[in-house]
This record gives structure tokens, C-alpha cells and sequence, in this order.
């Protein structure tokens, strides 16, 4: 068993996340080092964490070592320990084979294992131990996503002067799919130990909010939850962003747009570039995309010699079963197309199973014409807003599901139903035969919002909107 850390620090500012921002890697002789791995949600809370005494608590990446709490550049990593079973159980297992399923509309059938609970139970414990341990006297944290959604209460158990907040970066599901899970109402009651909740849609804010009226039986009013004690909690859409900056500068760079125009050569200078990149999924939607895609080819409507499709897919949950299996789905489907559809030289799918530096990314964003992002269901995605963030010129096209979170925002997208597959292949045309003009007045727009709503705006919206509650609340309570 895994025992917390001694050494504590004092923290104003925490973020409880699953992982911590850095990773440890193991090098040639043996040794370790710690590596930054740049997010857009480090990036957003580093600089008010530096000026706030902050403490990022979360698992560093591999079981079974014990970690001392240390800094990395200006705020406190506090690490907590995972033990090999606990990551099968708590992180495979429960987050990511119970409640991501679940969340995500039922695209795969959730497994309900009585272990898992146990092991999520634990591990979430722990997690909230860390951060009472870690927090100086009224003290603002903030718990991050599904893998955590216990912590809330659990904390405010052992520390009732801490302010709260919860954000779960995927979907809130309906009450019709969300009462199945046996432990529903530990989970509502965990994610209510928060002040404020924050989801990427006011639909789900409305659908946490609805299930505990309904199944806690506490009294609600619109965006608020009344609790026995007087207490009350708010339930809040604050959609997620990118570092829109940030991005655009990368796609700006000079070996970025070098390495674009190389991109464009080595798939044999095509005339049109489609690209899908996303964490090999199964709600992503890949595979009804690259059929769409093929059908396309099949009917004569795309030629091989200049329309190709660059798929990135990021290895991911390998060791989960669901997860296997679309791989081997996809590699098979991929291989067919190819074999039918490809010529000498012009396969059909250009198709990536790896990760890549930051600098590919951009340059490949630079380097497709048309992104197609096609999720059945999706938080948000980031994604897309970085293939906005990069078209400086205000060209390209985003063909987006209706069922991504980002389609709230991305109105001027060519939107689908990603169930749809006639529609689906009709609207990729319409998006590779649009009009520069079309297009650029559809970017404009969209390169308007990504940035005026970045991720340090989602950050300070947040953290502003927590403060706020309190101030008004200490207002109403004060004698
Ligand atoms: C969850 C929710 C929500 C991907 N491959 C590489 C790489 N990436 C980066 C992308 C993007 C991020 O990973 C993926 O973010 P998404 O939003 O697209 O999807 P999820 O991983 O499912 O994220 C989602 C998000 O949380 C935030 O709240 O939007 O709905 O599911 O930033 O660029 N980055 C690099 N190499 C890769 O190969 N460097």
C-alpha cells in the first residue's frame, strides 16, 4: 500500500489532477529526470500558480515509486503514488472502461466491476489526503476531471475551509444513461463536496443539476443546488480553450512553414490534404471517417493522384480491451482501403500510430486543407480550435461533429452528424469544393472566437467565478 508523502508544503492555489505536468524518464545509465509535458492546462495555471504559492498534486506516470513533494519551475509538484493493481483498477478500469463509456453516450458498453469502485474509492482518498495536507488555512483548490470526481467531498470532509472547485473536461451524461451507474449517487454527492462545478456545455451543467434534484432530492434553482446545511453549490458551463497565441506563433515560425511545404512534398504535392489527428478512441469517430473518406475515392467523386488523407492517431489506453480492438479495426480497415483504393506511391490513407512534437502538429495543421473532426461525442476537442489557431492566412476548412463540445462555439464550421455517412461525404465535398472566399469568411469568424476565448480566459473565468461565490457568500453570512 502506497502511504502519503511526509514532507508537506502550504499552498493557496491547488490543482488535483490525475497526472502531474511532468514525466519521469528513465535514462541510458539508469538515472531519472523529470520532463515537462507542456499542456494547454499547465500553461494556463503556471502563471497564476507561480504568483499564488501553488501546488499541482497528482500521479507522476509510474506505479509503484514513491515520490517526495519537489518544485519545478515556481510551483510545488506533490506527487501520489499508484500502486500497479490501482492502476489497473482505479485508472483503466473504473475511469476509463466504467465512466468514459459512460459519459460519452454509451459508444462502447461500460463495465460495472464492483473492484474498480473499491479501487477509485481508494485511490480518491488519497488524493484528497494530499491536498488537505498540502493547503494553507482558506486555501483554493481545484479538482480536475472524471478520474477525481469523489475528491470534492471527500476534502471538504477533513477541510471545510478550503474554497472548492470541480471541472470534468468530457461530457456530463443525461439522466437516462447516467442512472445506470450503481455508485450514482456517491458520485453526485462527491462532485457537491465543490462550490462551484464546471462542465464545457450548460447542457451538461443543466443535466448534473437536474440528476440531483432528482436522485439526492436536493432543492435546485436554475445554475444552483441548496443543501440542508445551508450551503449551496453552482453548476456552470466554462467551455475549454488552447493557447490560441501560442499556437499561431508555432505556425507562424519559420521551420514550421518549411516543414509544412515538406509535408505537402513527401505526400507527392496532391492538390487537396485531408487530416483527422486525434487519441486513437473509439468516440472519436475514426473509422466511419476514413470509410467516408474511401467511399469517396470508390465513387470517383476524389482521385488518389490529389486527395489523400493523413490520419494521426495517438496511442492511447492500450492495455484497455475496447481499445485494442479499434486498433486492430482500424489497422485492418486502413490496410483494405489502401490495398483497394492506393496506387504506386498514393495510398489513400496516409496513416501515423504515434505521438509527435508540438512543431508537427503545427506544421501539419499548416499543411491540411480540409480538418475533418468528426467525435460522436467529445467534451470539447481541442483539436479543432488548434487547426483554427494556426490559419493565420484564413484559409482551410473544418468539417466538425455537431456532437464535440467545440461545435457550440464553432458555428461557421461545416458541421455534421457523424452517424451519418452520406451526410458525413457530402459535406467533406462541400468543404473541399468551397469558394477561398467562403472559406476565409468561415475562419475569420472562428479565428475571432479561439481568440477572444483562450485558455487562460477559461482559466481566469473560472478561478474569478469561484472567488466571487465566496465573497457574496461571507457577504450573506457575516453577522
Ligand atoms: C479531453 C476531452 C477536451 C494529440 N496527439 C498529439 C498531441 N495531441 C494533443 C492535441 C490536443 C490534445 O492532445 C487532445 O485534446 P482533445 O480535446 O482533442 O481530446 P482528449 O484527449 O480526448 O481531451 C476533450 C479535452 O480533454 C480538454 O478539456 O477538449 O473533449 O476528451 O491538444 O493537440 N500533442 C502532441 N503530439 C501528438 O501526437 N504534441
Amino acid at each position: 500500500e502506497p502511504s502519503s508523502t511526509s514532507t508537506t508544503v502550504a499552498a493557496d492555489l491547488l490543482v488535483v489532477a490525475n497526472r502531474l505536468p511532468v514525466d519521469r524518464v528513465v535514462n541510458d545509465d539508469g538515472s531519472t529526470e523529470w520532463r515537462a509535458s507542456p499542456g494547454g492546462l499547465v500553461s494556463a495555471l503556471a502563471p497564476v500558480m507561480r504568483k499564488n504559492e501553488g501546488a499541482w498534486i497528482g500521479w507522476p506516470g509510474d506505479t509503484g515509486t514513491e515520490v517526495e513533494p519537489f518544485e519545478n519551475d515556481g510551483i510545488a509538484l506533490v506527487p501520489v503514488a499508484l500502486s500497479d493493481q490501482e492502476y489497473a483498477e482505479f485508472y483503466e478500469g473504473f475511469s476509463n472502461d466504467t465512466l468514459w463509456p459512460l459519459y460519452h453516450d454509451l459508444v462502447a458498453k461500460p463495465s460495472f466491476r464492483r473492484e474498480w469502485w473499491d479501487s477509485y474509492v481508494t485511490v480518491n482518498q488519497r488524493f484528497a489526503d494530499a491536498a488537505a495536507a498540502n493547503a494553507a488555512e482558506g486555501a483554493t483548490v481545484w479538482v480536475q476531471d472524471y478520474q477525481l470526481q469523489l475528491v470534492p467531498q471527500m476534502l471538504r470532509e477533513l477541510r471545510p475551509d478550503l474554497r472548492i472547485g470541480f471541472y470534468l473536461h468530457i461530457p456530463f451524461p443525461p439522466a437516462e444513461l447516467f442512472s445506470q451507474l450503481p455508485w450514482r449517487r456517491q458520485v453526485l454527492e462527491g462532485l457537491l463536496g465543490a462550490d462551484l462545478v464546471g462542465f464545457q456545455l450548460s447542457g451538461a451543467a443543466q443535466n448534473f443539476v437536474r440528476l440531483v434534484r432528482q436522485r439526492v432530492g436536493h432543492k435546485t434553482h436554475r445554475d444552483t443546488v441548496y443543501l440542508p446545511d445551508g450551503r449551496v453549490v453552482r453548476a456552470r458551463a466554462f467551455p475549454i480553450s488552447i493557447d490560441t497565441e501560442g499556437f499561431e506563433e508555432l505556425a507562424r515560425s519559420e521551420p514550421v512553414e518549411t516543414r509544412a511545404a515538406e509535408i505537402r512534398r513527401e505526400l507527392g504535392n496532391p492538390s487537396t490534404v485531408f487530416l483527422g489527428i486525434d487519441r486513437l478512441d473509439y468516440t472519436k469517430g475514426i473509422y466511419a471517417r476514413l470509410r467516408a473518406f474511401s467511399e469517396l475515392i470508390a465513387d470517383g467523386e476524389l482521385d488518389v493522384e490529389d486527395a489523400v488523407f493523413v490520419q494521426v492517431a495517438t496511442p492511447s489506453r492500450e492495455r484497455v480491451d475496447q481499445y485494442r480492438r479499434l486498433r486492430d479495426d482500424i489497422d485492418r480497415l486502413v490496410g483494405r482501403i489502401n490495398g483497394d483504393l492506393g496506387r504506386i506511391g498514393r495510398p489513400a490513407i496516409s496513416y501515423l500510430h504515434s505521438s509527435f512534437p508540438r512543431e508537427e502538429m503545427a506544421a501539419l495543421y499548416r499543411a491540411a486543407d480540409v480538418m475533418v473532426v468528426t467525435p460522436f461525442r467529445d467534451g470539447m476537442n481541442l483539436v479543432a480550435k488548434e487547426y483554427v489557431a494556426c490559419r493565420f492566412h484564413e484559409d482551410g476548412a473544418l468539417v466538425l461533429s455537431e456532437f464535440a463540445g467545440a461545435a457550440d462555439e464553432l458555428r461557421q464550421a461545416y458541421l455534421v452528424n457523424p452517424y451519418d455517412i452520406n451526410g458525413m461525404k457530402a459535406t467533406m465535398m462541400q468543404a473541399h469544393r468551397a469558394e477561398p472566399k467562403e472559406l476565409s469568411k468561415r475562419m475569420r469568424a472562428m479565428r475571432k472566437t479561439v481568440t477572444e476565448n483562450d485558455v487562460a480566459h477559461w482559466a481566469s473565468t473560472f478561478l474569478d467565478s469561484l472567488a466571487l461565490d465566496r465573497d457574496a457568500h461571507d457577504k450573506q453570512t457575516r453577522p
